[in-house]
């Protein structure tokens, strides 16, 4: 039963998610300003378990990066280095495959690629990575590029959005993640990641993508310098797209990492925080249909408990060490996590655990 002693201004925001009513701008500042995160969470709850009922999704999934070599200097980022950095690698596709066989790939439905904007590489480099990886593992999804990475390649090749999707969906891109949009808004993002795309551009890369029938997710990256108005903003901005195209699958909120970084007095989120952020999510993104508990950011701990505050995906079992995360600091990450520690930890949160691939069709019930 919902907690009926909700109070003050939340008392009204109680009535519209009961009602299955759509939530304001003014009612996600009120959100961020309140912290009867408990309360909070209940609402989230409520929603998550119309959408979502008793689930609880992870993947089995495999990461790579191709290069940590990138142009860009976001403020947030200790992943990426300059070239001739001696901490700097690049795997190009000839290799990709080679480093590939050695890996147990048994039961994998998702490599998940991601990596820095190399100054040197082609869009072919890039296309012949996913071609690459592609022919060898023909059965596995790739999930891979930015909104972010997309906007490089049209600048690199002087083509549309259209052009450099179509191209990469015949070498055998799936779906694009959800990095990169941070935050939209311009007086924010300009201090955390100036030369980089625009939130406008990264909001009309994705729903390019929805348009030619291409699935994808998006992140928001908070607790930095952002406000409550960037975040609600952000939220409504991606809403208002999602009741065009339907083609978000997964929003994922990315708790900063502040360690090794050009932001590296801002002290790290807290457990309550990152609930607060998922409740809050699940609240104002009523029209997407999976909100993640990325773990790798979140802690085991805390990604258990926000299956009870909105959230129903735990991401997956990543199976190689997140390095974006780790090079920030990250404090939990140890590399794989077993299937049957997945299901394990959803179990013990009160949830039943799903294994699934990108889409969200189920593999296994557990
Ligand atoms: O856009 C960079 C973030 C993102 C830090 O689609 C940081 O399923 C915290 O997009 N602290 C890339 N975050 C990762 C990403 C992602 C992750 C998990 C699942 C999915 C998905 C996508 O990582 C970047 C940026 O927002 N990031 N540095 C940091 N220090
Ligand atoms: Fe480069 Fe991505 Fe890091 Fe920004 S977040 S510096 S684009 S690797």
């Amino acid at each position: 039963m919902l907690d009926t002693r909700v109070g003050g201004d939340l008392a009204e925001i109680r009535e519209k998610v009961i009602a299955g009513e759509r939530l304001s701008f003014e009612d996600g500042i009120r959100l961020f300003e309140s912290n009867e995160v408990t309360r909070i969470g209940q609402l989230a709850n409520l929603v998550r378990e119309r959408i979502n009922g008793n689930r609880a999704y992870f993947i089995h999934n495999y990461r790579l990066y191709p290069t940590n070599i990138c142009v860009y200097k976001c403020r947030f980022c200790a992943f990426r280095v300059s070239k001739g950095d001696e901490r700097g690698y690049e795997i190009p596709a000839q290799r990709v495959v080679r480093e590939l066989e050695g890996v147990d790939l048994t039961g994998v439905t998702e490599f998940h690629i991601v990596g820095g904007i190399h100054p040197d590489w082609g869009f072919e480099e890039y296309l012949n990575f996913i071609r690459a990886v592609h022919e060898a593992y023909p059965h596995i999804h790739i999930k891979a590029w930015t909104g972010v990475e997309i906007d490089h390649f049209t600048h690199l090749t002087g083509e549309s959005v259209e052009w450099v999707l179509e191209r990469m969906r015949e070498a055998g891109l799936g779906s694009l993640p959800g990095g990169g949009a941070e935050i939209f808004n311009w007086e924010t993002r300009r201090k955390i990641c100036r030369t980089k795309c625009t939130g406008e551009r990264w909001l009309e890369i994705h729903e390019t993508a929805h348009n030619l029938g291409m699935k994808t997710n998006a992140t928001m990256l908070y607790g930095h310098i952002e406000t409550p108005e960037d975040k609600v903003d952000h939220m409504l901005r991606l809403r208002e797209v999602q009741d065009r195209t339907g083609g978000f699958m997964t929003f994922i909120p990315l708790a900063f990492h502040p360690e090794n970084t050009r932001l590296k007095h801002i002290p790290i989120s807290t457990g309550a925080n990152d609930l607060k952020h998922i409740a809050i999510s699940r609240l104002m993104l009523d029209n997407i249909p999976h909100i993640k508990a990325y773990w790798v950011t979140e802690t085991v701990e805390v990604a258990q408990v926000a299956l009870s505050y909105g959230a129903d995906d735990l991401d997956g079992t990543i199976v190689v060490d997140e390095e974006i995360i780790d090079a920030a600091g990250g404090r939990h990450v140890q590399g794989a996590m077993t299937k049957e520690r997945f299901a394990d930890m959803i179990r013990e949160a009160g949830r039943d655990p799903f294994e699934r691939d990108t889409l969200y069709n189920v593999v296994r019930a557990y």
